[in-house]
């Protein structure tokens, strides 16, 4: 089994409130059925999750009731957006189970600290593909948390045991400067826990889930549990399908520590 995560830079315009990319998602899906493999899917949540979770602080927790209504929105929006990714992957001949976070999980102070694996073993016995997604969950001590897509990721792993990780973003992978910036910013092939302290540490558009730097220390800590975890570019077409089947494609592989 392959666990996939489609970043919501991929899936949406992250720029822009609410925009799907259809184009890349009915491709991304297409791409996922073509491989034959039997996947696991999480998504991020985008422009349909960061926008109004960052002007309602909801990554903070709750301390005023007026941050219920933002919490609401941003469910609300976050299931759209999981519609719309849901009805690409069935289109494209994919069995599609939706498990919405705030249905089979629990946070603990920002941490995940309950998922119900059980239901997504049960749905691939079943040659079924689970699919869960960025949510808004309730926190045993904060109310109600943000929960990622990557924490989803990372128990997930923890849980199934995957044979490979795939991280599917709208970049080739890792960069030793943001590439959107710096003309002279390069791929790194192989990503470990040295390459990540010699990063630089940009603050330029971090997400309410956090920067760039948590993401890739969650993947290193993943690359333990699995054979194999990239992170590929899925705007370009075919990357993702190729992955999938295993065969050489410019992306970053990322290792753990332990191995
Ligand atoms: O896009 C964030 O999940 P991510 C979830 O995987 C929300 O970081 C609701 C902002």
């Amino acid at each position: 089994m392959i666990l996939v995560k489609l970043g919501g830079s991929v899936i949406t315009d992250k720029g822009r409130y609410r925009t799907f990319d259809r184009d890349t998602a009915v491709r991304l899906a297409k791409e996922i059925a073509a491989s034959g493999e039997s996947v696991v899917l999480v998504h991020g949540a985008g422009s349909f999750g960061h926008v109004l979770a960052k002007e309602h602080s909801l990554h903070l927790g709750i301390t005023q009731s007026s941050q219920l209504m933002g919490a609401a929105m941003v469910m609300s929006d976050v299931r759209e957006l999981d519609l719309e990714m849901s009805r690409c992957l069935t289109e494209a001949g994919l069995s599609i189970v939706p498990l919405p976070p705030a249905s089979c999980a629990e946070m603990s102070g920002g941490d995940l600290h309950m998922l119900d694996a059980e239901r997504f073993r049960r749905y691939l016995e079943l040659d079924m593909v689970p699919m869960t997604f960025g949510d808004v969950v309730w926190d045993r001590r904060r109310g109600l948390s943000i929960c990622s897509g990557d924490q989803l990721m990372m128990r997930l792993a923890k849980e199934l045991r995957p044979d490979k990780v795939i991280f599917v973003t709208d970049v080739d992978g890792v960069f030793t400067a943001d590439p959107n910036l710096d003309p002279k910013a390069t791929l790194v092939e192989t990503v470990d826990r040295m390459v990540l302290d010699s990063l630089p540490r940009t603050e330029r558009n971090v997400d309410v889930t956090g920067s760039i730097f948590a993401k890739i220390s969650y993947m290193i800590e993943m690359a333990d549990l699995t054979d194999e975890c990239l992170v590929l570019n899925g705007k370009v077409p075919g990357r993702l399908e190729a992955a999938l089947k295993g065969e050489d494609i410019v992306a970053s592989k990322v290792i753990g520590g332990v191995k």
